[in-house]
This record gives C-alpha cells, sequence and structure tokens, in this order.
C-alpha cells in the first residue's frame, strides 16, 4: 500500500465546546461544518487529553511522543526546546517523506526535522503579521494571521514541495489565542447572538483545594476592558491597557476594526457606572465569546480550504487529515478563561481524524488517548519503525477497530509544573473514564472528583468515606504511573 500523507491542522487554545462535532452548549449557535466533516468522514475522539495544557509543552509532547519532564520543555516562561533530541518529524525526513510546519511554532528554538518551514516568531501577531524565514530573518505579509497560514499551507502544498516524495504537513494556526483579534469578514458574525453561560461562570472555588481561588484567569477580575474586550477607552481609565495590535495596521485596518465595536462600546460606556459587578460579568461574558467563536470561524474556514485542496487534487484518498489543538480552554467555567489546570475544559484536546478506506466514517472511539500518542501513531501509519523510549502508544490499532484493545492504558497522567502567568499552582494527577485525582504539591491537598457524579467539578470528595476505596485505589495508580513516566518527585 502506498505510503499516506498526513496533514495535521492544528490550532491554539480551541475548546472542545467551540467545535460543533462535539455537541456542546454552543453548537448550535457556533456551528463548525468543515471541522465537522472530520469528525463525519472519520473519528472524533471525546477522551483526548494534553499532558501539560499550555502551548509550548502540548507541542514539544506532540513532536517527541514524550512527557515534558522528559523532553525538557516544561513550561513557556523558561523552556527552549532540544532540537537535536528525537522528533517523529525527523523520522518521517529520513523515511523519505517532505516535511514542513507553517504558523505557530512557540518552542523558541529554530525548527529541526522539516525540510520546510516558515513560523511565527514566539505568540506572532493577528495583523499583519511577520513570519520567521528559514534562511534566515523574518518576512512581514499583509493581512490576517489565519487566512495567511492558510495560504501558506496551501502554497507549500501545491506548488512548493516535492511532488515525488509522500508528505507531513504541520499547519498550525495561531486562532483562537488571547487577545482574539478579528478578521475583518468576521466583523458581524455572531452580532445578535446570545451565547448560554455556563453553570459555574460564577463559581465561588469551595468545596476544592484552597489554591483555585488564588488563580488570575477569572473573566472578572483578570480580562483587561480594552487589550481583551476591545472596549475604547478603557472604563476604568487605566491607560497601560491597549490593544497593542493597533500599531500593526494600517491607518484602514484599524479605521475598520474600530468601527465594528464602536455602537456596542458607546452602550456600553453610556450604562458602566451604573453597572453591577455581575452586569459586568455578564457583558463581558458575551464579548468574550463573540471574539473567541469568530476567531474559530476563521480556524474553521481555513479546515475547510484545505479539505477543499485536497479534493480538487486527488490527495484526500491517500492523506490523513488530522484536527487538534494544543489544549483546550475555559469559556466561562468556573468563571475562567485560559487552560493550565487538570479540569475537564482544559485538559481535553480535540481529536478528530479522516483516514479513507481505514478509520470508519463516524466512528466515536472512546479510548483514552493523549498529545504523547500522535508520533507513535504517524510513524505507524507510514510503516516507520518507532524508537523504544517512546512514552506515547499508537492509536491505530483503535482506528482500525473502532475499539479499545483490551491491554489499553486505564488512565492518563497529567502534569503542570507551574509558571508566573496566571498564578495557578503546581499539580499532577491522573485520570480514569470516570474519577479524577489531582495533587497539588505547594499546598499538600488532595482532590478527588466523580466525573459522572459530578461532570463540571465543583465539588472534591477525596474526605467522603463513600470514596475511601476509590482513593486508595487512585493513589496506588497515581504513584504507579508518575514510576513509569519518570516523573520527578515535587
Ligand atoms: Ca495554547
Amino acid at each position: 500500500m502506498e505510503r499516506p500523507n498526513i496533514l495535521f491542522i492544528f490550532s491554539d487554545d480551541h475548546a472542545l465546546n467551540a467545535i460543533s462535532a462535539y455537541g456542546g452548549p454552543l453548537a448550535r449557535l457556533a456551528p463548525t461544518p468543515h471541522i465537522d466533516r472530520i469528525a463525519r468522514e472519520g473519528a472524533i475522539f471525546n477522551s483526548s487529553f494534553c499532558a501539560n495544557s499550555i502551548c509550548g509543552p502540548s507541542r514539544a509532547c506532540i513532536l517527541t511522543g514524550k512527557h515534558s519532564h522528559v523532553n525538557g520543555f516544561v513550561d513557556n516562561d523558561n523552556s527552549k526546546f532540544d532540537g537535536t533530541q528525537w522528533t517523529f518529524p525527523k523520522a518521517f525526513q529520513a523515511a523519505g517523506y517532505q516535511t514542513a510546519i507553517i504558523g505557530k511554532w512557540h518552542l523558541v528554538t529554530d525548527p529541526t526535522g522539516f525540510d520546510y518551514w516558515e513560523i511565527l516568531p514566539g505568540q506572532g501577531n493577528y495583523y499583519n503579521p511577520d513570519f520567521l524565514q528559514q534562511g534566515g530573518g523574518r518576512k512581514r505579509y499583509p493581512g490576517h494571521v489565519t487566512a495567511l497560514t492558510t495560504k501558506l499551507a496551501l502554497d507549500w502544498l501545491d506548488k512548493n514541495r516535492d511532488k515525488s516524495k509522500p508528505f507531513v504537513l504541520m499547519c498550525q494556526h495561531k486562532a483562537p489565542h488571547r487577545n482574539w483579534m478579528i478578521a475583518p469578514e468576521h466583523f458581524t458574525v455572531f452580532k445578535d447572538t446570545v451565547f448560554p453561560e455556563p453553570k459555574s461562570l460564577f463559581d465561588n472555588y469551595a468545596n476544592r483545594a484552597s489554591t483555585l481561588k488564588t488563580q488570575k484567569m477569572q473573566i472578572d477580575a483578570d480580562m483587561t476592558w480594552t487589550s481583551d474586550l476591545k472596549v475604547l477607552p478603557n472604563p476604568l481609565g487605566q491607560e497601560n491597557d491597549k490593544v497593542g495590535e493597533l500599531n500593526r495596521m494600517t491607518p484602514d485596518q484599524a479605521a475598520a476594526w474600530k468601527a465594528a465595536y464602536a455602537a456596542e462600546n458607546k452602550a456600553l460606556l453610556a450604562k458602566f457606572p451604573t453597572m453591577s459587578e455581575a452586569d459586568k460579568l455578564h457583558w463581558k461574558y458575551q464579548r468574550y465569546l463573540k471574539d473567541y467563536l469568530r476567531c474559530v470561524r476563521g480556524v474553521d474556514e481555513s479546515v475547510g480550504e484545505l479539505l477543499d485542496y485536497l479534493d480538487k487534487s486527488g490527495l484526500a484518498k491517500n492523506t490523513v487529515v488530522i484536527y487538534s489543538s494544543d489544549q483546550g480552554f475555559y469559556l466561562g467555567e468556573h468563571g475562567w478563561f485560559d487552560k493550565r489546570w487538570m479540569f475537564e475544559e482544559s485538559v481535553k484536546m480535540p481529536f478528530l481524524i479522516r483516514w479513507p478506506g481505514v478509520v470508519k466514517p463516524g466512528s466515536k472511539p472512546d479510548a483514552l488517548i493523549q498529545n504523547i500518542d500522535y508520533a507513535a501513531t504517524f510513524l505507524e501509519m507510514a510503516g516507520i519503525p518507532a524508537p523504544k523510549d517512546l512514552q506515547g502508544e499508537s492509536i491505530v490499532p483503535i482506528l482500525k477497530t473502532g475499539k479499545t484493545p483490551r491491554s489499553w492504558r486505564k488512565a492518563i497522567y497529567y502534569r503542570y509544573s507551574g509558571e508566573q502567568t496566571h498564578n495557578v499552582a503546581p499539580h499532577d494527577g491522573v485520570r480514569t473514564d470516570r474519577h479524577k485525582l489531582i495533587y497539588f504539591p505547594s499546598t499538600k491537598e488532595w482532590n478527588l472528583f466523580d466525573l459522572k457524579r459530578d461532570p463540571n467539578e465543583l465539588r472534591s470528595v477525596h474526605t467522603d468515606p463513600g470514596y475511601a476505596g476509590v482513593l486508595a485505589e487512585l493513589k496506588v495508580l497515581y504513584v504507579k504511573l508518575r514510576a513509569e513516566y519518570k516523573a520527578p518527585e515535587w
């Protein structure tokens, strides 16, 4: 059989609740038809998790097939990716594939193992972004980053690759990462939509680890009025709170962008002095959701363009298409934006895959998979032997049968090492299909959640005598997985 191509479409901070194929509370109001097409024609995994819920670490886990504490990229503040280590693109290159990465990279050092790369510096910009060039230097392109990333990916597919070889293309979007700068074609999308609020928008963080209260990722307290929410002038008179991207825009772009928000902002500023704190949170939530989902709309359209190209070029039948994102994101659950926590909304990663002739269309496997599995999976797809020290496992048997092999993992291990941003405490833990055990070393606290009875994770049952048996079992599992994955002591 001809070796398949792999098109890995990846975004940044895309919550499962913002993909309609996952059927969350926003599915009807903010559909993602093109991403959903991958699920319809392939498989969608609901129990897909990251190993460390932040940007750089998730990417490093994917490239190496290993946990952060093993591949060395543990946080976004201090880590630099060691590009001399084994990565799956290097193995594909050695096996005769053409490899390329276009868009967000976020691993500090230059990419290795790619025949072609053109990447955003660091977090990159939404408007008129610079792309770092393979031969050194950078190039600024006029326009919005999502459309530009798509165009560069299509150019490589259509014109710039060696068509005598199979390919791996990683098309990696910046969107929908903070601060959610929307493209002109999406200015009026969701204009009159009112999004439903999650039950825990006003969470008071009771009945769980004390450290939940000290995070700084709340929509009410930590989301800024101007940079995040695009209210100009700043209603609190905070002069440091600015939309930095305005400096990159042409005068026409800036005028159009400001005009898009002008009427709503005027109405807000008029009533601002009489609004309660609760009123402000309701308002912030709606503005946040609209801009976030407008950025998602752009990513979904990008997926549509890429799938169309595969159809038109005849590549579709021998190309595996994956859609994923580096982690999930809070869309108001627990009153939050951002990620990091081992709670469901951020520890889950979208994972949708179409593999014509292999994956049965419409499959919904329930195996617990993790981003450390992608490298082994891709290698098996291409018939390339995997190194023995990979920590992830190939999910190809699951893709072929739709079933979970008996020997498959019964729990995933998760570890967030903590960094200054958003002041989220370090923690690690294990999650089975029903329960989740989390340990917070800075306060020496355990939390235990029963996801069947408490899917929103509002009450830890670690002191409940009825859960003593489950707690003991999960603590044994925690010790076992930490040893197996070589996790250092806290
Ligand atoms: Ca991210």
